[in-house]
């Protein structure tokens, strides 16, 4: 019981973040009746949207689709200027979205949940903020992102460095002038990927510190063409159910022929093709992209030459070769002129397998070839994904346990939304769903709409409590385990397997059946059947 409890405010349900998902969140119970409150710890809303404005942020997924599907008038008033939407514009949506649906009136900001207790005579949740005001609710749903808790890189003196410091995912509102300045960047991920070309065209030297290559393809960002999106907006509906319909739940054209199947000339031609066309797609060339082993060398082989005909100088372009790891291993990066980047002057590529990071000096930061000065360092260091955000804070289900103990060897679910032993708690896009590997606002929005429909069926039977099943619990994760068993995916280190984060258990974070069987297990284990893996009492 929380010290608070007797002045705690209570809710029907609490709501964890006011990104994306807490957003639709609120919006969904609250068409329900139930009274909702969204708790989110930053001082506005947004989410991943609202801390990570690193300079050249941008979404890897179309701005047509990266967005909510939910209200026909939203999709066809709201126009988005680029094919791939800028950090800004995709804030300024989920804003604009927060006032058209009326949303701000619920949520709480500048609060930091820490714990979240279920009492057993009650069946209510009591949750706490870092300040100590304690909300108690029937309900609890975190929504609190896949990739929400930054990785803190150990690197040696650290706090000896007396320039500044950023981090792409805490990057100051009011921006970051780096003309005159020499920057320095570790990470070359998504995000380091994404701000290196333009760090490199204001500051006056950049040095791109690089662990592990990364596989990038251009995304040919473009302004939005105007007979496109209206064409586009004409079929929305239908567009949406294409994209459900597909395993991403993302219009890439995927290719359904096996590249096993035609010459490597065709493959030639095809990889051509997509590269052309830019983004994410590349890799949906072919099912077998992945899977089968010639296949996917052939991709591999075509990326590398790529980057050695943008990289003018060769040993730079060789060190920009990925080697650990075939493509479709990591996720995929989308870029908008990162390899070109190190053709400028002022760009220096330091490769720390050859040449590793001692420290941080007073001035800079030294490596096993010397020292270099530098006045800021960018942190692009990636995120403790999946189950980072909940690992901190004390959850107690049932009889007191913990979530941190119950996910010792791994973070065991059902569906990816409910975990027996704590009921009333749901999580959107949690471990043991698509989540990242989909297009995430659609696979929010079947999360949300799953939740809702499990609530109102059980108030329709004046239950109390919806609690996951252990056998059905069990046979869930034994399913997700073996989806992921074998693939590209589970046998390279990564955040999708949880290998960026020291100590971290290494289990399947993702269920990788792809959409349309995905959304064949939330219908069968929803209310039209009874919902057979839940206990509603
Ligand atoms: P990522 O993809 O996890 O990238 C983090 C990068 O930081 C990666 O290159 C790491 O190298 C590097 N890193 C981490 N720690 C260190 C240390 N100590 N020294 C040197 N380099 C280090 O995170 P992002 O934010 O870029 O992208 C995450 C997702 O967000 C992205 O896929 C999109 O979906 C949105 P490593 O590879 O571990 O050797």
């Amino acid at each position: 019981m929380l010290e608070a409890e007797s002045s705690a405010s209570t809710h029907d349900a609490v709501v964890v973040g006011a990104g994306f998902a807490g957003l639709y969140a609120l919006q969904r119970l609250r068409n329900l009746g139930l009274s909702t409150v969204v708790l989110e710890r930053g001082d506005d809303i947004g989410g991943t949207w609202f801390w990570n404005r690193y300079p050249g942020a941008r979404c890897d997924v179309e701005s047509l689709q990266y967005s909510y599907s939910f209200s026909d008038e939203l999709q066809q008033e709201w126009s988005w200027s680029e094919r791939f939407a800028s950090q800004g514009e995709i804030l300024r949506y989920i804003n604009y979205v927060a006032d058209r649906f009326d949303l701000r009136r619920d949520i709480t900001l500048n609060t930091s949940v820490v714990r979240a207790h279920y009492d057993d005579a009650s069946a209510m949740w009591d949750i706490a903020s870092a300040d100590g005001r304690v909300y108690r609710a029937r309900y609890v749903v975190f929504a609190t992102g896949c990739l929400s808790v930054p990785v803190e890189p150990e690197i040696n003196g650290l706090d000896a460095f007396q320039g500044r410091i950023l981090r792409t995912s805490t990057w100051p509102k009011e921006g970051v002038d780096f003309a005159g300045k020499r920057v320095a960047i570790i990470g070359t991920g998504s995000s380091g990927i994404q701000c290196t070309p333009v760090i490199a065209e204001q500051a006056d030297h950049l040095f791109v510190l690089q662990r592990t290559p990364n596989y990038s393809v251009p995304g040919r960002n473009q302004p939005m063409d105007p007979d496109f999106e209206s064409d586009w907006k004409k079929n929305y509906r239908e567009h949406r159910l294409a994209a459900l319909a597909t395993r991403s739940n993302n219009l890439f054209n995927a290719g359904t022929v096996p590249g096993r199947q035609v010459s490597f000339e065709e493959r030639e031609r095809e990889f051509e093709r997509r590269w052309q066309v830019g983004g994410l797609g590349f890799v949906y060339a072919y099912p077998d992209m992945t899977s089968d082993p010639e296949v996917n060398k052939h991709a591999t082989d075509f990326v590398h030459r790529k980057i050695a005909e943008k990289v003018k100088k060769p040993e730079v372009a060789a060190r920009l070769v990925p080697s650990e790891y075939p493509i479709g291993g990591r996720r995929l990066c989308v870029d908008n002129g990162y390899y070109e980047t190190f053709n400028r002057d002022n760009v220096t590529l330091i490769d720390l397998r050859t040449e590793p990071l001692l420290g941080m000096t007073r001035d800079g930061f030294r490596t096993a070839g010397g020292e270099h000065v530098i006045d800021m360092l960018v942190l692009a260091t990636g995120f403790d994904a999946f189950t980072g955000a909940l690992s901190r804070i004390d959850v107690r289900g049932r009889n007191g346990l913990s979530l941190n103990d119950k996910w010792a060897d791994g973070p065991d679910t059902y569906l990816g939304i409910c975990v027996s032993g704590f009921p009333n708690l749901f999580m959107i896009t949690g471990p043991g769903s698509p989540s990242v590997l989909s297009n995430v606002v659609l696979a929010i929005e079947m999360h949300v709409n799953w939740i809702a429909d499990c609530v109102a069926h059980a108030r329709a039977r004046q239950a109390r409590v919806i609690e996951a099943n252990t056998d059905a619990e069990v046979e869930w994760v034994d399913k997700v385990a073996a989806l992921a068993q074998g693939t590209l995916i589970s046998k390279t280190k990564s955040w999708y397997t949880g290998a960026n984060v020291a100590g971290k258990t290494s289990k399947y974070f993702l269920y990788m059946g792809g959409t349309p069987a995905y959304m064949r297990e939330l219908q069968q284990a929803g209310p039209d059947n009874d919902c057979p893996g839940l206990s509603i009492a």
